[in-house]
């Protein structure tokens, strides 16, 4: 990427989700970018007319895409419309400004549930149009799909400089937290924390717990954005995975210990496992001489930790 000498601007979308939040605190305190965040109230990025006015006045040289309509299983399987509307909207008018207003770089995530739900494991970059996507996720998914040709797009008509990230299954501090809509982790979390609060004799969980999933703590995510931002131009998708898959049961035993939870764990088998297994090949990223630095455990401790001052101070973000 060439830089001027002033600070460039970074147009952070998204700031206050899990992965905008935890970008806002490593740009804050590396300094390197001047940073440009809008509350969503003041910029629906779902509205052309409002995004393409945000571009005109603020004139960024970066972007990072880290705004989505995002959600666990349930959320995914239920809300297909909102999904697929809100995440092609959101991406295209971005990405289409971006490319308009002169942007020298962007950055846009996919997600691991754009790869076929028969890839074989663990699933590199070129396996992600050689099949349907998971039926729970599907709208989703193409939603996610149609960014990274758009991104392709882009970069060969235009020459824009967009990368595309496809990270695993995020988890950390900043996540929401709710026993219907969320992630596995904070649904977990949150569950068991309740049921401990109220001693209740069992927590029910979803599924057959023999899913495997690729956990990648966000500040991990966070951290490698901010490094290929300077030292990856290419338009193909790359893989950011931890590089380890879990049982969706062991997760459920560390976090029950962790949380403390004594009682008994019902598993839901009336709920989908969805993909049985999503683990990324991080090949790429490797090469590139990158490692994710969390450990699953330490990621989890420290999620809790957050979750548990949040309920004290009723804040939905950390900064
Ligand atoms: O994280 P999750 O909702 O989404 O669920 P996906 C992961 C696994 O955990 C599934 C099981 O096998 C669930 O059945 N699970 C067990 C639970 N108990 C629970 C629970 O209480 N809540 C939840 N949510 N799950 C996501 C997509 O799929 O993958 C997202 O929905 C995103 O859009 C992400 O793409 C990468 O991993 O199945």
């Amino acid at each position: 990427m060439h830089i001027s000498t002033k600070t460039p601007k970074c147009f952070l979308a998204g700031h206050t989700g899990l992965v905008g939040s935890a970008l806002y605190e490593q740009i804050k305190q590396q300094g390197q970018y001047e940073l440009i965040t809008c509350p969503h109230k003041q910029l629906d990025l779902t509205c052309q007319n409002e995004v393409e006015s945000f571009f005109d006045t603020h004139r960024p040289d970066i972007v990072i895409l880290a705004a989505a309509k995002v959600g666990g299983i349930q959320a995914n399987r239920t809300k297909t419309a909102d999904f697929i509307y809100q995440n092609l909207m959101i991406q295209s008018n971005v990405m289409h400004q971006a490319h308009r207003f002169g942007v020298k770089k962007m950055v846009f995530y996919a997600s691991a549930c754009t790869y076929p739900v028969k890839a074989a494991q663990p699933v590199t970059e070129d396996q992600m149009f050689a099949g349907p996507a998971e039926p729970t996720n599907a709208a989703y998914a193409e939603a996610k799909r149609a960014g990274v040709i758009m991104a392709q797009s882009y970069a060969h008509q235009h020459q824009m400089n967009v990368i595309t990230i496809v990270p695993a299954n995020l988890y950390g501090p900043g996540d929401n937290f709710n026993e219907q809509d969320s992630h596995v982790i904070p649904a977990l979390i949150w569950k068991f924390h309740k049921a401990k609060q109220e001693q209740a004799p069992s927590v029910k969980v979803w599924g057959s717990g023999k899913a495997i999933r690729d956990f990648l703590y966000v500040d991990d995510l966070a951290e490698l954005t901010l490094q290929l931002l300077e030292k990856y131009d290419s338009p193909e998708p790359i893989n950011a995975g931890s590089g380890e898959g879990t049982p969706i049961g062991n997760l459920i035993e560390t976090i029950q210990q962790i949380t403390g939870y004594q009682g008994r764990i019902d598993f839901d088998t009336s709920m989908p496992d969805g993909a049985p297994k999503k683990v990324l090949d991080c090949t790429k990223l490797t090469q590139l001489g990158w490692k994710a630095q969390t450990p699953l455990h330490t990621g989890l401790m420290q999620t809790y930790e957050w979750f548990l001052r949040r309920l004290k101070t009723h804040e939905n973000i950390r900064k």
